[in-house]
């Protein structure tokens, strides 16, 4: 197709939105956006960022033919393609030699994973390979379903949801071979082992297992073949999922661990670990005449101590009473039934989160590429999307400010710091207005004043801290706050929905009411240390304190590690992929304007669009520039005597640039399109070609 066949135009819209005529306009961006989804052309360019909306439905767009033809091929040459961004990626990180990064955000069910899934696939076929990089290829591609089945689930959301964060280097040699890979996961929604809402699942590894899982194993395992067993998978009641087969998945995910050289007795105590989850989750606490928690000695404590190498009075006592410290003795002291129930489920998050931990680091093991030679890395980074539930809990809390800190990441990297990069360059700017979410990232992790310092001071707070305490905190600190509303803040019109235990954050992409309940969790150590069972030993180590001075908080790890990530990002080159989502019915075929709307419009791609649009797609220092593209002039070749600026401004006179193509700054060429650099670009292998034929011919015969 031809950027400008008008008849082709009019069918399927523009492939690229800078091109678009009435580009400050929200309804022709609209429009462009689902005439092309309507042709089955779900992807779109502002420049080098690719818009992508979820087609809910097979295109065909993802062969290995399909592969080949985006192979080495210039951005703007084809029609857009995530293929396209992919090569793209690789071929500037082989020349530039540096790192780079493709950010991939859009809310739940939008299509990040599976967007993170095809660029890996890309690179599998695309690069080059040897024995061992194969076998690489092959672990980097097979992480995938087990990371799947242990860390995704379906939610109201999504069938396959992400219920963790992951980043994904993908390290490179220097003729791009894949040679390794590291994983970095970000805090799993735990409470889904424990907790379903209705129309949801458990972890898909579950389902697997009990699904799939061949006859011994299962006898082995003490479960029975029926999901219906087991409390921990039948709360959402929706064991089966039409658009899931369990059974063809348990299949991948074994072979998946056989070529990750996972060993059979790891398999064994890893699977002993998710029937152990299933079997603590039937365990029934019957009250004494005091009204104390019992255990009758059932079979799941059996199978309990045996999966878990657990002598079964340890299991029964460890279940029913607390440890505490009392003078210099320790004494039980036995729970309530619901604080039975409690702990028994806090164990149970416990050995699963853990074990996910332990599967991530398996897996980096399997990856890690052995050779310490000099390598460039591209990292793809797939979060769990912005997500809005009836009830919104602390998981949906971290989910959300993570959401938010890329979007601030994305604001600085791109609307900020190239408006910035402007006025510091000298470059005449119309500035473009947009709304900058620090002010939400600021409410949530600030100081000593923000939500997660308060839940810190509440959780650490000796005494009487309750949910409700935490609450009136926030009240009190953040009263005023324009993104942030509680029963006893909001006005009258908003009070009505919102009930007395709940606060309301006005987050970037809409407003989400949290529900302050079992925010102040409480950690369960005792019983696991004395298991048999290899993984658990590695765990639960024996050498971590029962408690430290001031332990960090769920939250504030989680905010630590975003701190980590944002700074692993911004040591790279980044590129976007901004995923959207048609509409809610997980329809092909759907699509919804005011749900479209509102995602442009929260993901900033107006306000991108009107940079883009008005700015400059490219720039490099001036030696930089002159450096390698001197042999094209011959007034600049072999060698410019005079400053790097003034060799540019020849060099460009020579090749001749247009002047409202470029325009020179301080210590930088801005280059307004792309395709002016390809041009460029192409000339320059030309000439690279011609030269090395002309020195070939020179020394023939020597
Ligand atoms: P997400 O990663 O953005 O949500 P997924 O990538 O899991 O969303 O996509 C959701 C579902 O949409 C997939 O399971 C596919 O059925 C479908 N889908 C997505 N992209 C495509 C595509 N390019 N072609 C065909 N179908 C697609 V979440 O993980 O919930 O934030 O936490
Ligand atoms: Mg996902």
């Amino acid at each position: 197709m031809s950027l400008g066949s008008l008849t082709a135009r009019d069918r399927v819209g523009l492939q690229d939105f800078v091109l678009l005529e009435a580009y400050t306009s929200e309804s022709a961006f609209l429009e462009n956006l689902r005439k092309r989804f309507h042709e089955n052309l779900i992807y779109t360019y502002i420049g080098t960022l690719l818009v992508s909306v979820n087609p809910y439905k097979e295109l065909g767009i993802y062969t290995k033919k399909q592969m080949d033809i985006y192979m080495g091929v210039n951005l703007f040459e084809l029609p857009p393609h995530i293929y396209a961004l992919a090569d793209n990626v690789y071929r500037t990180m082989l020349t530039e030699s540096n790192n780079h990064f493709i950010l991939i955000s859009g809310e739940s069910g939008a299509g990040k994973t599976e967007a993170s899934k095809k660029i890996l696939q890309f690179y599998a076929v695309s690069c080059p390979s040897t024995k061992l990089m194969d076998n690489v290829r092959d672990r980097l591609l097979l992480s995938n379903p087990v990371l799947e089945a242990f860390g995704n689930a379906k939610t109201l959301k999504n069938d396959n949801s992400s219920r963790f964060g992951k980043y994904m280097d993908i390290q490179f040699d220097h003729v791009g071979g894949a040679v390794g890979g590291h994983i970095l996961s970000y805090l799993l929604e735990k409470s889904r082992v424990v907790h379903q809402n209705h129309g949801e699942r458990n972890f898909h590894i579950f389902y697997q297992l009990v699904e799939g899982g061949e006859e011994d194993l299962l006898r082995w395992l003490g479960l029975q073949r029926n999901c219906q067993q087991y409390s921990y998978l039948v709360q959402g009641e929706c064991a089966k999922v039409s658009s899931i087969n369990d059974k063809t998945d348990w299949k991948t995910v074994r072979k998946a661990l056989t070529v990750i050289e996972f060993s059979e007795s790891n398999v064994e105590s890893l699977f002993a670990i998710i029937a152990s989850v299933l079997h603590l989750g039937n365990v029934k606490f019957i009250a004494d005449s005091r009204g104390y928690a019992t255990l009758n000695s059932s079979p799941e404590i059996h199978w309990l101590s045996k999966l878990l190498g657990i002598p079964t009075q340890v299991i029964q006592v460890g279940l029913t009473h607390r440890k505490i410290a009392a003078r210099s003795e320790e004494v039980l002291s036995p729970f309530t039934i619901d604080h039975a129930v409690y702990a028994r489920d806090a164990l149970a998050k416990a050995i699963y989160g853990r074990t996910f931990t332990w599967l991530v680091n398996m897996l980096n093991e399997s990856l890690a590429n052995k050779d310490s030679s000099r390598k460039t890395v591209i990292g793809l980074l797939d979060i769990y999307g912005f997500e809005v539930f009836n009830v919104n809990s602390f998981e949906q809390f971290c989910i959300n400010y993570c959401n938010e800190k890329l979007q601030q990441l994305f604001i600085q990297l791109t609307l900020k710091s190239e408006q910035e990069e402007y006025e510091m360059e000298g470059i005449e700017w119309e500035p473009v207005p947009y709304f900058n979410n620090k002010i939400i990232c600021d409410l949530v992790e600030e100081k000593f004043k923000g939500i997660i310092a308060v839940l810190d001071e509440e959780c650490l707070r000796p005494g009487e801290a309750t949910d409700m305490t935490f609450l009136e905190k926030l009240e009190e600190k953040m009263a005023g706050h324009p993104h942030f509303i509680t029963h006893k803040l909001a006005d009258q019109k908003t009070r009505k929905t919102l009930e007395r235990g709940d606060f309301r954050l006005l987050h970037y992409a809409g407003e989400v009411t949290y529900c302050v309940d079992h925010v102040l969790t409480i950690f369960h150590l005792q019983v696991m240390r004395q298991s048999k069972n290899a993984i658990v030993q590695l765990c639960f180590p024996t050498t971590e304190p029962d408690s430290k001075k001031r332990p960090e908080t769920v939250a504030t790890q989680f905010k630590s590690s975003l701190v980590g990530l944002t700074e692993i990002l911004m040591s790279k080159e980044p590129w976007y992929v901004r995923c959207i989502k048609p509409n809610e019915g997980k329809q092909p075929g759907s699509f919804d304007d005011v749900l479209v709307r509102h995602q442009v419009k929260y993901l900033g791609l107006m306000e991108h669009l009107r940079v883009r649009r008005a700015g400059f797609a490219y720039r490099r220092r001036y030696q930089i520039f002159l450096q390698r593209y001197k042999p094209l002039c011959p007034d600049t070749w072999p060698n410019w005597k005079g400053t790097a600026a003034e060799g540019v401004q020849c060099l460009v006179k020579h090749l001749g640039f247009k002047p409202d193509e470029y325009k020179m700054g301080r210590t930088k060429i801005f280059i307004r399109h792309p395709r002016t650099l390809f041009a460029t670009e192409d000339a320059f292998e030309v000439c690279k070609h011609e030269l090395a034929t002309r020195i070939q011919a020179k020394y023939k015969g020597y």
